[in-house]
């Protein structure tokens, strides 16, 4: 049992004075006071709302680490095994509120808070988004750890604790401009651990010798040491006290503070420069979104990340003292995109240089242990590293990964005999200018699954990228796992008011935890009561954004009007340049009109907001082409009501947190076979609201799930993408009308000067339009006409956004993480015998 591992005599003690949690609302309070009293060293006359936030915290975050220790003494005494989530990104946004509801005492906090004179949302609003991702891949992290937890498996998210996360974005006279993200000045939620430090090795040579035995030694000697420490973020889950660790590294000089030696030699500068430079591998997140730099920082930020990870998963699983061919038993580590792939050769090099193993039974080990997910088939986002870099920073891995391809490749040319060109194309190596290591081939050959993340794309994937691997490994190893989303954080925190309704009707908050419940909801779409209780919320919610955008642009926009948004990372493949000259042809449309006509169309609100990659210099224009024409249209009085352009500065997910709710239709708009999934659009369709979009991604399997009817589709098929690209390349193509006419108001500088935007207009007009824009604008444009239609019949847009959400029980990521643990990991949930008691309403 577990107490038995506390020896006899002092049992009593230490289970009498056992940590308790709070459950009333007194001893929240108490121990509220008490952290702004001790930890906080206030009192209640200079308590502000920060410390107000900070005391909270902590009192939720001492309660979540007792459940802490708990789960893990429960899963190291039942010996199961666990997996463990390695991700460059984890968006996991604000901690707080998601902590209040997982353990079921948000009403005990809002109480006692009440209490002590502070209103709890403005409590909630005082924590800084934990933001260190850039979108889709790091926020799906995030939802992982979060079904994770809910359904109690054994798991850990391992990460790196960057200083800055992703930038904040300013929009300053219509222009992104980037100012850091220092969050840790103050984050109560994550636990250093000084004792848990690793040393990483970097640079250096290698050595190779005979033992005595005869056996080839290998060492891998000098270079320089960086010393990784783990801080703690723990995980609660939703109705169950089970809560689990994501475990982030920071990097510290491994001297210590400085140099002493150089100190005393009175070589001050460089005593701190190293400390600086080991510091600097932690310090930031890259802010790029599906592309690849290949800069040697970035690299050593991802041997960094995956050598201390493995050290520690390697010293967990030693404790267990069980036979090395034990260990794909106890351990499943799955890759979060190329990124972690150093993994799978670091594991391997532990195995054969320090643990002794002979190569066959190590790479069994290794292969046996690993997955990896697959996130993009753009070119420009698949990792390679070069040969010569990689040689400096980590010789004895480059010489790894020379013998796993050797021994790849001979098993393609055992089955493959003289095809010389199937060898070359598989090859790990690639044998460019200089050579480069291709990323995605190694976690193929190093893993036992590879999984794309939607239908589509994973049918992509086996058919383009990586159709050679199918033929040499068989169709199994390839699988495809769709996307979730937590409906914890992205239903019941950001619009408690629909979960309320949606309980009351389904008798409780179950569907929280199995989302197919919901499809009970569909009874209600002609329930003349609940449909009105149900738009009264949606306008409500349109209301708070609208309270927003007027607070954060000063623009006054109409909560009654059509909200379309499109929000996600900025991105020519996502194509919000479409979006933007839909909206100036919309424009122009209107100008055109006579009040008669005017009158028949539904007032729109074009609401943008996402990040450009700070060197992205196109998607920069696209932001300031949406600000700019934001700037004429919102000011222009004979429009008035009937169009504003909105573009909402930093979007993060506590702003898609009140962004979400707010829609009315939301735009997927992706070229057809370049968004691996999405998952904002699963969020948006939760929520209440209809989709614009391609037949892309995740698009497709909601449109399965919902119906056809329920969703406006548009646009080329991924299947003609290669075609119409080729004809472009040949000039056979008629630019669209309508497109054009958009161009000639733009190059007649009705936004401002033409020159900023030429660009733009150019990747059109002049370079091939590789995206596709004039090809779909017909189409979309005549759908958004459609949607224009459908939206005055209120009655009927509203049963379809109920049947909407009663069919999207599939998208919890709940059931993603399910078919994870099933078919790639192995894995069953550790359930704690208390789960479901926590005194949560049903
Ligand atoms: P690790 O798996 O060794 O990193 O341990 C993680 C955490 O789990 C530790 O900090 C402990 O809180 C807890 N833990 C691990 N093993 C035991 C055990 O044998 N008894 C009690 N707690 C344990
Ligand atoms: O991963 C998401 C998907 O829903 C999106 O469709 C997909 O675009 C996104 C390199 C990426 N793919 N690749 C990245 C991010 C950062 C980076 O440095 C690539 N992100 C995605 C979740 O599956």
């Amino acid at each position: 049992s577990v107490e038995a591992s506390i020896p006899e005599p002092q049992r009593e003690a230490w289970k009498r004075f056992q940590a308790k949690p709070f459950e009333t609302k007194d001893d929240f309070e108490k121990e509220v006071v008490r952290h702004v009293e001790t930890t906080l060293a206030r009192s209640m006359f200079n308590c502000d709302e920060t410390a107000a936030y900070a005391a909270a915290s902590l009192a939720f975050r001492d309660r979540l680490i007792t459940e802490w220790n708990k789960t893990q003494q429960r899963q190291t005494f039942a010996d199961t095994k666990r997996v463990y989530y390695l991700s460059l990104e984890f968006l996991m946004g604000r901690a707080l509120d998601n902590a209040m509801l997982n353990v079921g005492l948000k009403d005990v906090a809002k109480d006692g808070l009440g209490d002590l004179g502070f209103r709890i949302e403005d409590i909630i609003e005082q924590e800084h988004d934990a933001a260190l991702g850039n979108g889709g891949l790091g926020r799906l992290a995030a939802c992982f750890l979060d079904s994770l937890a809910s359904l109690s498996y054994p798991a850990w998210g391992y990460g790196l604790r960057y200083r800055y996360g992703i930038f904040k974005q300013e929009i300053v006279d219509g222009y992104q401009v980037e100012v850091p993200d220092y969050w840790l000045d103050f984050n109560p939620w994550e636990f250093p651990r000084h004792d848990i430090a690793v040393d990483i090795q970097f640079y250096g040579n290698i050595r190779k010798y005979q033992d005595d035995t005869g056996k080839t030694v290998v060492v891998w000697e000098g270079g320089e040491i960086v010393k990784a420490t783990a801080y703690d973020v723990p995980i609660p889950g939703f109705d169950t006290p089970a809560t689990n660790n994501l475990r982030l590294w920071s990097s510290k000089a491994a001297s210590g503070e400085f140099d002493f030696q150089k100190f005393n030699n009175g070589d001050y500068e460089s005593s701190v420069a190293d400390q600086q430079r080991a510091e600097t591998i932690s310090a930031v997140l890259y802010p790029n979104d599906s592309l690849d730099r290949g800069k040697e920082l970035r690299l050593k930020q991802q041997y960094f990340w995956v050598a201390a990870s493995l050290y520690d998963i390697v010293r967990r699983f030693k404790k267990t003292k069980r036979a090395w061919g034990e260990f794909p038993d106890q351990v499943a580590i799955q890759l979060n995109d190329t990124h972690p792939t150093l993994a799978v050769v670091e594991l391997q090099r532990i195995l054969i240089d320090l643990e002794g193993l002979e190569w066959d039974e190590a790479w069994n080990i290794v292969t046996k242990t690993f997955g990896y997910t697959n996130h993009t088939v753009l070119p420009e986002a698949l990792e390679k590293w070069s040969v010569p870099l990689f040689q400096n920073l980590l010789p004895r891995h480059l010489s790894i990964i020379y013998d796993i391809n050797q021994t790849f490749l001979q098993s393609v040319e055992r089955k493959n005999p003289g095809d010389r060109d199937l060898l070359q194309r598989v090859s790990i190596i690639e044998e460019s200018q200089p050579k480069m290591v291709r990323m995605a081939y190694l976690a193929i050959v190093g893993s036992h699954k590879v999984n794309g993340v939607a239908e589509l794309h994973s049918d992509l994937i086996k058919t383009t990228i990586f159709k050679d691997f199918v033929n040499i490994f068989g169709p199994d190893k390839f699988t495809n796992v769709t996307n979730g989303i937590t409906p914890r954080r992205w239903l019941h925190q950001a619009n408690p008011r629909l979960s309320a309704l949606i309980a009351s009707k389904l008798g409780g908050l179950a569907f929280l935890k199995d989302l197919t419940l919901l499809n009970d909801l569909e009874k209600f779409a002609d329930d003349k009561d609940f449909k009105k209780d149900w738009a009264e919320i949606k306008h409500a919610n349109k209301v708070r954004l609208a309270k927003h955008i007027k607070t954060t642009t000063g623009v006054t926009v109409n909560p009654s009007a059509l909200f379309d948004i499109q929000v996600k990372r900025i991105h020519e493949y996502k194509r919000q340049q479409m979006n933007i000259f839909g909206v100036i042809h919309r424009y122009l449309t209107i100008k055109a009109m006579g009040a008669e006509e005017r009158k028949k169309l539904a007032p729109r609100v074009s609401i943008f907001g996402g990040k450009a990659a700070p060197g992205y210099w196109m998607a920069k224009t696209i932001v300031h082409l949406v600000n700019s024409v934001g700037a004429v249209v919102n000011n222009d009085k004979d429009v008035g009501d009937l169009l504003k352009v909105i573009f909402l500065e930093d979007y993060n997910v506590s702003k898609a947190e009140i962004i979400v709710p707010a829609s009315d239709i939301s735009e997927h708009i992706s070229t057809a076979g370049t968004e691996a999934s999405g998952t904002s659009n699963m969020k948006f369709v939760l929520n209440g609201g209809l989709i614009i979009g391609t037949c892309d991604g995740a698009n497709i399997e909601i449109t399965r799930e919902i119906g056809a009817e329920n969703i406006f589709l548009f646009g080329n098929l991924s299947e003609d993408v290669e075609d119409l690209r080729h004809a472009h390349t040949y000039g056979n193509r008629d630019m669209d009308a309508d497109l054009a006419k958009v161009f000639e108001a733009i190059k007649g500088n009705m936004f401002g000067d033409a020159n900023s935007f030429s660009a733009l207009v150019g990747a059109v007009e002049n370079h091939g339009d590789y995206y596709l824009v004039s090809d779909d604008f017909h189409s979309y444009i005549t759908t958004q006409d459609m949607v224009d239609e459908a939206y005055r019949d209120q009655d009927e847009w509203v049963s379809k956004t109920i049947i909407s959400v009663a069919r999207m029980g599939f998208f919890t990521s709940d059931r993603c993480i399910n078919e994870y643990a099933e078919s790639i990991w192995n894995i069953e949930p550790l359930v704690p015998e208390t789960e479901g008691q926590s005194g949560l309403e049903r």
